[in-house]
């Protein structure tokens, strides 16, 4: 039997060089001779062949070995595998002064007219190399007729960003000098990566930790995705995502990368800012972040390039015969490469090379000052180049690289220190020594006000940033939305969702899923549907989908399924369309995040719909649909098992009474809670034609139940209320209505029955009317409302709600399967006559009928509340109201659900 461990730090202590310590067994300087030998003679094929035969015989004898993901602190790649650098050193370093200083200055001089205003100096100082290797060589904006590469950047390092942009005449000296001033009338620039912001030059929001990451990962599977359905053609496309070393403690920046590796997604590259730091202090002080890192990304399966040290130290590895200089590297812990930093060069000589005798000699002939400036990694175009290079070649696995850096670099007393990610201003002495040292001709009061600068069109540095853009097929950070020439299917391809279940007891879901099939077989805008599901296709009915249209499988079908006798098997296929995520919402939120702005990334109109379980959407991954409204992001969210009464059995975290709530607060994003599957069919057809043929950047929430009732046929003319929030469902028959009843969802059926209650016992006549859209019709008032405030003088517009109720009389009882805060939207527009019935309150486990007895939200409690209020009013006696709600079996002393 074989056992494996994990390598505790004993182990790796045990396996770091050994060279300081004796051999303990003879023979082994015997077996390293003989290694050396194959090595030197057979290559590094034969060494590793060898190891990898050698262990499987050690397992295979009992022996205990430890598992080991980590190498030594060292940079992956020797430097005898390097390649020459293949640009202009001395020009690339004049630009990467040229964009630091711009990008420090921005931020500077906005604070100096401005205090409080904020921004970073010191994100983008530790990734300046980073970024200008990558805008120099690698980032392409086009492959052929295809669109390029895209650049998740880590959001704080925006100024840099613009910096670079103002120097290629992307962006002008006005929009510089107004970062972070947007609303002066004149064009600004906004603090971190905003598409709904700035549409035409950011297409990835980042700021939000964890959020680029995750969302890069199912960009580039997605990217598969397209291609494999043949939607777009193969390139060599890549996502670059920068993270940072603090932001990979989010579980949205390490949740997914196992799926990466799975995936074998070799268009994905992770580049990680290792300055140590985040915002408080060190990210591992008594820790190496990197190793911790590297363990991690190669145990998930990424390919790990670790670019630790710059060629400075190169030539003292070369020289340290004794092993010790890799000893003490593995020694400090970054707390300690901080403290260096921070103290200079006498320091590092004492503390660093000073713990043992013969690295004290290695620096013998270096100065203080040249020790201090003994260069990382991260900050050496050539290491990082050919770090690039091998990223961008490797085949079969993502690659992450994780490059250390120092964060505020070149910012003189501000490097390195804990309170450097707040710094936002430099001393008058910095900033002379930093005009300095990057060589910036500007005159020195310039200088301390921030001024921008940039070169003449004809210098050397805006000619060769600029050739170098034109090699790599121009400006990257461009956001285009083309013209897209598609008709959309009309309401009568809904047909069968409009005509009803002809008596046929059926729930939303299954309506919904029906008509989602119907429009995966149409012909034009078919292929372009991508349904999305976090493991719970079953309990939406999706089972025939499966079967329609297969679940992507980047490899196919490996296996047999054992159901494949069955109609409906699970087919999984390399052209499938269902995107079947598993269990992660936030995982499915960055398919639809990238299906729903594929239309601007791959100029494919891809309209997505992700139906998930109600209760984990807005609350689980409400910062992932923040970030795909800004984003500009198009499709559908369908909300299943909805509502806090109509999922039976499940209870208190699976019961939702409140999606409406979360989802309403998102400015493009227009929530529906449907009745009936004919108002689904209605606003998904307009919602098509809003997002794909008007080219509209908003999006849908709608909730969908699974409580079966027949489906009524859709009534004449209701499509317009339908789609602005309100309609007259069922009008009183009996005589004039005293009363309107308002029911959304489910709970229309109740307020149905309410309203035959009411006429039968009690002789009172009500109006019905679905309320699809509490919010929708908010957001019309409010319109409206201000409106009539800024032009008094003009005639009063009345908002679509008042419209909708003209000469409807009486107070108005809404019930909802949602919070009462859902109708009480609509408050300042009903003074007074809003009565209404909600689901406030923890959910339970039972059957419906016990559920919406408790949360108020029944028929009987629904006519009760009418009779109630109108003897309020006077117009009922109020000991007959009293004695009917004893009648109608409402508890009138029970307990509160709000609190219960
Ligand atoms: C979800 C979230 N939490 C907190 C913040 C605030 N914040 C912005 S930058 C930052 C520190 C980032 O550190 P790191 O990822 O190491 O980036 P660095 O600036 O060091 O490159 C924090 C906490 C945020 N933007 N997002
Ligand atoms: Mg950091």
């Amino acid at each position: 039997m074989t056992t494996t461990k994990i390598a505790s730090p004993a182990d790796l202590e045990a396996a770091a060089p050994q060279a300081a310590q004796p051999d303990v067994v003879e023979e082994t300087s015997e077996w390293i001779e003989a290694f050396d030998e194959l090595v030197a003679e057979e290559g590094p094929m034969a060494g590793a062949q060898l190891l990898g035969t050698l262990t499987r015989r050690a397992r295979q004898a009992g022996v205990d070995l430890p598992i080991q993901l980590n190498t030594p602190y060292v940079n992956t790649i020797r430097v005898e595998e390097e390649e020459p650098y293949p640009g202009d050193r001395l020009i690339e370093r004049r630009i990467k002064g040229l964009v630091r200083w711009n990008a420090m200055a921005m931020v500077h001089r906005q604070n100096k007219k401005d205090p409080g205003i904020g921004g970073h100096i010191s994100t983008y100082s530790s990734i300046a190399s980073l970024l200008e290797v990558g805008f120099n060589h690698f980032f392409r904006a086009r492959y052929g007729t295809e669109p390029g590469d895209f650049l998740y950047l880590q959001g704080h390092a925006s100024p840099g960003v613009y910096a670079r942009a103002f120097l290629a005449g992307l962006l002008t000296e006005e929009q510089i000098d107004n970062f972070r001033h947007e609303l002066r009338g004149k064009p600004g620039l906004s603090s971190y990566p905003h598409p709904w912001l700035m549409p035409h030059f950011w297409r990835f929001p980042t700021v939000s930790m964890g959020l680029g990451p995750l969302n890069a990962i199912y960009q580039a599977r997605f990217m598969r995705y397209l291609e494999n359905r043949g939607l777009i053609s193969q390139t060599a496309r890549k996502i670059w995502a920068f993270v940072g070393d603090g932001e990979s403690d989010e579980p949205e920046t390490m949740g997914s990368l196992t799926l990466a590796s799975r995936e074998k997604l070799d268009n994905l590259i992770f580049v990680v800012n290792c300055n140590l730091q985040r915002l408080d202090g060190p990210v591992r002080g008594n820790g190496k972040i990197i190793q911790e890192l590297e363990a991690a990304f190669r145990g998930a399966g990424w390919n790990v390039i670790k670019v630790i040290w710059g060629a400075d130290w190169d030539e003292l590895l070369a020289r340290d015969t004794t092993g010790l200089l890799l000893k003490r590297m593995e020694e400090c812990v970054d707390g300690d490469y901080q403290s260096l930093k921070v103290k200079g060069g006498a320091y590092i000589r004492d503390y660093f090379f000073g713990k043992y005798p013969q690295l004290l000699e290695l620096v013998a002939d270096k100065s203080d000052e040249e020790l201090s400036r003994l260069r990382l990694g991260g900050h050496d175009p050539q290491k990082v180049y050919n770090a690039y290079k091998c990223a961008v070649e490797h085949r079969g696995a993502p690659t992450v690289i994780l490059a250390k850096t120092i964060k505020g670099y070149g910012l003189g007393s501000a490097e390195a220190r804990n309170a450097t990610h707040q710094e936002k201003k430099l001393n008058d002495e910095n900033l002379a020594l930093f005009r300095s040292r990057f060589d910036i001709p500007i005159p020195e009061q310039a200088a301390l006000d921030g001024a921008p600068y940039r070169p003449p069109e004809d210098s050397l540095e805006i000619l060769y940033l600029k050739e170098r853009r034109k090699e790599l097929g121009g400006y990257i950070l461009q956001r285009q939305v083309p013209k897209f020439d598609i008709k959309v299917p009309e309401l009568d391809y809904y047909a069968e969702s409009l005509a009803g279940s002809k008596g046929r007891a059926v729930s939303t879901t299954m309506g919904y899923v029906s008509m989602l099939r119907h429009l995966l077989k149409h012909p034009e805008i078919g292929k372009l549907i991508v349904p999305i599901v976090p493991d719970e296709g079953r309990t939406f009915g999706m089972e025939s989908l499966i079967r329609q249209v297969g679940i992507y499988a980047s490899q196919g079908q490996l296996y047999e399924p054992h159901d494949q006798e069955m109609l409906l098997y699970y087919r999984e296929a390399k052209d499938g369309q269902i995107l079947e995520e598993g269990i992660t919402e936030a995982g499915s939120m960055g398919s639809f995040t990238a299906a729903g702005t594929a239309y601007a990334n791959y100029r494919v109109p891809m309209i997505p719909f992700f139906t998930f379980y109600s209760m984990f959407g807005f609350q689980r991954v409400g910062d992932l649909i923040w970030a795909f409204a800004d984003a500009r992001g198009r499709g559908f969210l369908f909300g299943g098992t909805a509502g806090r009464t109509t999922l039976a059995g499940e209870g208190l975290q699976h019961l939702d009474g409140h999606s409406h709530v979360l989802a309403s607060v998102v400015p493009t994003c227009a929530t529906y809670d449907c009745a009936y599957v004919y108002e689904i069919a209605v606003i998904v057809q307009d919602g098509i034609r809003r997002m794909h043929q008007e080219g509209e950047d908003r999006f849908y929430y709608i909730t969908v139940y699974n409580e079966d009732y027949p489906m009524p046929e859709m009534p004449e003319g209701s499509a317009e209320g339908i789609l602005r929030g309100i309609y007259k469902f069922k009008p009183a028959s009996g005589g004039k209505p005293a009363l309107q009843l308002f029911g959304s969802g489910p709970i229309l059926n109740e307020a149905l029955r309410a309203q035959q209650i009411l006429a039968e016992k009690y002789k009172i006549q009500a109006d019905l009317w679905s309320v699809t859209s509490y919010n929708q019709l908010r957001r019309e008032a409010l319109a409206t409302e201000r409106w009539n405030r800024l032009h008094p003088a003009e005639k009063e517009k009345r908002p679509y709600i008042l419209q909708a109720l003209e000469g409807a009389e009486g107070p108005i009882v809404a019930a909802t399967d949602y919070m009462k805060i859902v109708p009480d939207q609509l408050a300042p527009w009903l003074t007074g006559r809003l009565v209404t019935l909600g689901t406030d309150g923890f959910g339970r486990s039972d059957n419906r009928q016990h559920l919406r007895r408790h949360f108020e939200v029944n028929a009987e409690s629904i006519a009760a509340a009418a009779l109630s209020r109108l003897a309020r009013d006077g117009k009922f006696d109020a000991r007959k109201a009293q004695k009917a709600l004893q009648d109608l079996g409402v508890d009138t002393e029970k307990i509160d659900p709000a609190g219960a």
